[in-house]
């Protein structure tokens, strides 16, 4: 395959709708114009392409989804066929997801109680044990498990499924926990902005070789609301707004002395929190930077809502106390999600 020779252009070149970075060892793999339009659509998708999508629903921009009658969702352990898919999911407007099953599972049951709504917590039967869907009336709670990797395999999932069962105007919530600096334990976390582990506001991927980034663009409007509920309404919460840090990894990823490798002395560690705190953070976690490119991509209301369970000036640990104050506080974001969608709810 003969290659372009891209030396001279500038760092992240508009592909395809993403920016591709320009590395300089991309000169051995990026193919020429010509050959990446036949992979990569340069042009905006027209509108036949797109009708899988409208103003108000998910945003799929994939051509090639539009002539598939069945189509698999691997990790769901669902599969379209026909019109199966609005008939079981079309009425859902909200989606909550977090780390874990379990706190998944109680945020559906914190989700009936609070906003009265009848019939069964319903777990969604699936032959996979890698992502579980509980759906109780507009609402589906699922885990996506820890960092981008499985968030984003979870996202493409739920975006085609919410896509085929044609849900509109979806609101998303990811309803996690995060270190903190300089935040109680129980502090809530509103994302308002979102960067990568280079305090980047992007959300980078490798596609067929190349290095693409998305912005991780927030929706400032959700977020004013949720703190507007929130103060109003959950005062104890102790409500942040702030810039959240995503990293790839727990442990020596987030600067701690825990982990089973250390490369670093305690005293870098809080030098780097110091300055993380000085530039804006004010948490930290694994997710935030792609969630955010992500939805917004497939045109997706989406707000990050943490509950701290570490702060990270006082420690690494997140289970070191006594009374368990970290269980006690983990609904938190699905208290104050819970809030929200009853305001929406007819
Ligand atoms: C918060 O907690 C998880 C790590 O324990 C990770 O998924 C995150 O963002
Ligand atoms: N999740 C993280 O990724 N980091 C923390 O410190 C706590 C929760």
């Amino acid at each position: 395959m003969s290659t372009n020779k891209v030396r001279s252009i500038p760092s992240y070149l508009p592909v395809g709708g993403y920016k591709v970075w320009n590395h300089p060892s991309n000169d051995l793999i990026i193919p020429k114009r010509t050959e990446i339009k036949r992979t990569i659509k340069d042009e905006p998708l027209t509108e036949e392409e797109t009708s899988i999508s409208n103003d108000h629903s998910v945003n799929l921009s994939n051509p090639y989804l539009r002539s598939l009658e069945v189509d698999r969702l691997p990790h769901l352990g669902i599969i379209k066929e026909g019109n199966n898919l609005e008939r079981k999911f079309g009425g859902i407007k909200f989606v909550c997801t977090g780390e874990s099953v379990k706190r998944m599972e109680r945020a559906a049951y914190l989700m009936k109680k609070q906003l009265n709504l009848d019939g069964p917590v319903e777990l969604i039967d699936s032959d996979r044990d890698r992502f579980s869907i509980y759906k109780i009336g507009p609402i589906l709670c699922v885990n996506h498990g820890i960092g981008v990797p499985s968030l984003t395999v979870l996202l493409n999932e739920i975006f085609k499924l919410l896509a085929y069962a044609k849900c509109e105007d979806v609101v998303i919530f990811r309803l996690g926990t995060c270190g903190s600096i300089g935040k109680p334990i129980g502090s809530i976390i509103l994302t308002n902005k979102a960067v990568d582990d280079r305090q980047r506001p992007i959300f980078e991927q490798v596609v067929l070789g190349r290095v693409v980034a998305l912005d991780a663009k927030i929706d400032h409007e959700l977020v004013q609301e949720l703190k507007m509920i929130g103060d109003s309404e959950l005062s104890d919460y102790n409500i942040s707004v702030g810039t959240t840090m995503a990293t790839n990894d727990f442990y020596e990823g987030q600067g701690r002395i825990t982990g089973a490798f250390c490369e670093h002395t305690s005293a870098e560690r809080n030098r780097h929190l110091l300055a993380l705190k000085k530039s804006g953070i004010i948490s930290i976690e694994m997710e935030a930077n792609a969630f955010h490119a992500l939805c917004s991509k497939a045109r997706i209301r989406a707000a990050t809502i943490d509950v701290v369970t570490s702060d990270r000036l006082q420690g690494d640990m997140i289970n070191d106390d006594t009374d368990n104050k970290c269980a006690m506080v983990e609904l938190r974001p699905a208290v104050l999600a819970a809030k929200y969608i009853q305001k929406y709810l007819h």
